[in-house]
């Protein structure tokens, strides 16, 4: 972690902005023929954010009018030292909003975290998928999703929702994260709200996982976690980097934070979309080992003025 406050230092907020642009202007390592397929287009939010093949997760095939369905703009993530840690995704659409709960259900997943507003300066960046008060429910094709209860806090606000599958009537909890003081096209005004919210994500995650006991076949930090902003890229991208930074942080004592935006967006096209969102994530982590007591105060000459000036 030292060596990262150096670095930071020594390159600046100049420098770091530039190695984004290097990572940004390396070509995609995969093929978009399942997004861009005449019946999938419109399941795309944003025609320019489209999903990898590879790692797209898969929904089981459904035969509609001769043709499988089984897109979403969903890819699998690796994160540290365990594979598809994650699923990013782009805000459910009113028409992917069951493609949506049936990838939940499929990949049995426990803990969404939604890094955006359903509205944002005027403009809907995700649809409402699911109900943000309690004891009141919405219905996608066979799945019934009713909120349990819901606790606001200043930036974030938490929702248990009831999962259940019509077809075959069994329930599933599942817990739904949303940070709320994240800007699209920004970074949060404070790296300490993320990083609590983070780290109570993962509690969550560990604390349900353990609830499970064995059936997650020896899996032992269980099914992906869901994160998603509007596209899925730039909010969702950043909160990843940061998971997996600080696990091998915790695990290792050094992280490499350019390493993981390059691999995530091996799995995850054009994920970290603004060059504020790479700085951030080196003085998140600067900030975050600060307070982990892994570093004495530090003063980084250069970056108070980031928020003036991003774009
Ligand atoms: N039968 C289990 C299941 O479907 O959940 C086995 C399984 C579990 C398979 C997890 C893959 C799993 O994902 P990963 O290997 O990426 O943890
Ligand atoms: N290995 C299990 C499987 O065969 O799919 C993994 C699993 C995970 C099964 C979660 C069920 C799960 O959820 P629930 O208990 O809510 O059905
Ligand atoms: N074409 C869209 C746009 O720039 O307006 C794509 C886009 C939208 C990209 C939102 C990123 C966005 O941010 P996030 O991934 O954080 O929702």
């Amino acid at each position: 972690i030292d060596l990262i406050v150096q670095m930071v230092r020594e390159r600046g907020r100049q420098g770091l902005i530039r190695e984004y642009a290097e990572i940004r202007n390396r070509a995609p390592e995969g093929t978009f023929i399942h997004a861009r397929m005449r019946n999938n287009l419109t399941k795309n939010r944003y025609t320019d954010v489209l999903c990898y093949d590879h790692s797209r997760v898969v929904l089981l095939g459904e035969i509609v009018d001769g043709a499988i369905v089984d897109y979403i703009n969903a890819n699998f993530v690796d994160g540290y030292k365990q594979k598809n840690a994650y699923i990013s995704t782009q805000g459910p659409l009113p028409k992917t909003s069951y493609d949506f709960w049936r990838m939940i259900w499929e990949q049995h997943c426990l803990v969404i975290v939604m890094t955006t507003r359903v509205m944002e300066r005027g403009r809907v960046k995700c649809g409402q998928y699911w109900e943000p008060t309690d004891d009141s429910s919405l219905e996608f094709g066979n799945y019934h999703v009713r909120t349990i209860s819901v606790e606001c806090n200043e930036d974030y606000t938490v929702a248990s929702l009831e999962l259940r599958n019509l077809k075959t009537d069994e329930i599933r909890n599942v817990s739904h994260w949303q940070f709320t003081s994240w800007p699209d096209y920004g970074v949060p005004s404070s790296a300490m709200a993320m990083l609590n919210f983070l780290q109570k994500v993962r509690d969550k995650q560990a604390q349900l996982v353990h609830a499970l006991g064995d059936t997650w076949a020896g899996h032992a930090r269980g099914p992906p976690i869901v994160v998603h902003c509007s596209a899925g890229i730039g909010r969702t991208g950043t909160f990843i980097t940061l998971d997996i930074c600080i696990s091998r942080l915790e695990d290792v004592g050094t992280a490499d934070i350019r390493g993981t935006v390059e691999k995530i967006r091996s799995q995850r096209a054009y994920s970290i979309q603004m060059p504020d969102q790479y700085v951030f994530c080196h003085l998140a982590l600067i900030e975050y080992a600060y307070s982990r007591g892994m570093l004495q105060a530090v003063d980084l000459p250069g970056f108070d003025e980031r928020e003036q000036d991003s774009e």
